[in-house]
């Protein structure tokens, strides 16, 4: 158990990532253990940053975690999973302390990409550190996957594979770096469409489709395949293969959960026009792929070169609000240790 002079406030910061291979579906929904493999880009500039501080006596704040968000009082229901992630915490540091945690995105306010990759490897480094616990990347991966299962890639920068696993356990259903974010001159052109009313979260709508859609088995089948084509496209830094491959994974992901009963439809207009969009672009000559995650919103891969004529082309489609463009990013790491 480590002792009171080894908990340190600790304060971290993780990039979002975005899936080019994509993850949905669990076998395993209390380890929050995926069915099948994925594969992301971390990025730069969009992320969470979050501080820990563990109290020194068990009856500071009356027991109890405070969870700030964005400087207020975090909503009952993203304290509750914060509490449940800091009892893992607690758990692996044989402390049972309660702590304070404040965490804000830099996501920009209101654009729909708040995501809970970011913010839960970042919670994983900091709560663990401050807990006094020195976790390898592969722990800390494992830690953040169950916080969510996107967050286990958010651990690392540039390229990332998270690996399915077959042990009951989960200590093999972690992610590992492929190449770091200064390999390869890419950028994301994020295109935020018009966003209706609250599609549903992708913990209960990943369920969903894994209980109704008839395509179930089919699409987690597919991922192998998917997974061998993006390694080999990212190691011969082809952009055509790579892109080809997360187009091909987003549309059966979304053709899986459209499926389901009820259907899950994350798509609106925005996003069919910046589909068209894209495969103007592609059709002009400038290499631009999409991926899409569970919300309206479109994600181009594109060379760093023409990632200014690719904003500008989705500027200009009908029900894109704004387009942010983002480079790769570094994985989580520690800003602050006082
Ligand atoms: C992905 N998504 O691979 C996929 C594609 C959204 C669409 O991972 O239930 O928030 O917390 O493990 O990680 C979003 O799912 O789900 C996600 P949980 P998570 O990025």
């Amino acid at each position: 158990m480590p002792s009171h002079a080894q908990l340190k406030p600790t304060t971290a910061r993780a990039g979002t990532n975005i899936a080019l291979v994509k993850y949905w579906g669990k076998r395993d929904a209390t380890l929050n253990l995926p069915a099948a493999g994925s594969l992301s880009l971390t990025l730069a500039g969009l992320g969470s940053e979050t501080s820990v501080r563990f109290a020194s006596a068990a009856a500071e704040h009356d027991g109890h975690d405070r969870v700030i968000f964005g400087g207020k009082p975090a909503e009952p229901r993203f304290a509750d999973r914060v509490r449940r992630f800091l009892d893992l915490v607690r758990a692996a540091a044989g402390i049972a302390l309660p702590a304070e945690v404040s965490t804000a995105n830099s996501v920009p306010t209101a654009s729909g990409l708040a995501s809970s990759a970011a913010g839960f490897a970042a919670l994983a480094l900091a709560a663990s550190r401050a807990a006094g616990l020195h976790l390898s990347l592969a722990k800390l991966s494992e830690l953040a996957r169950r916080g969510s299962g996107s967050a286990a890639r958010s651990i690392f920068g540039g390229f990332v594979e998270m690996s399915a696993g077959s042990l009951a356990d989960g200590s093999d259903a972690i992610a590992h770096g492929l190449v770091d974010e200064n390999a390869w001159d890419i950028r994301l052109c994020v295109a935020i469409t018009a966003s209706g009313e609250k599609a549903i979260g992708s913990t209960a709508a990943m369920d969903l489709t894994a209980q109704t859609s008839p395509y179930y088995s089919a699409w987690i089948e597919s991922v192998g395949g998917d997974l061998v084509e993006a390694r080999s496209a990212i190691a011969a830094r082809s952009l055509e293969r790579l892109g080809m491959v997360a187009e091909r994974s987003a549309t059966r992901m979304h053709a899986c959960a459209l499926a389901a009963d009820p259907h899950i439809l994350y798509w609106n207009a925005g996003t069919l026009a910046a589909v068209a969009t894209v495969k103007a672009l592609r059709a002009r000559g400038t290499a631009a792929y999409f991926t899409i995650d569970a919300g309206p919103h479109v994600k181009v891969l594109c060379i760093a070169a023409d990632a200014p004529l690719v904003k500008s082309a989705l500027i200009a489609t009908p029900g894109v609000e704004r387009v942010l463009t983002v480079a790769p990013g570094p994985g989580a790491r520690i800003v602050e240790e006082v």
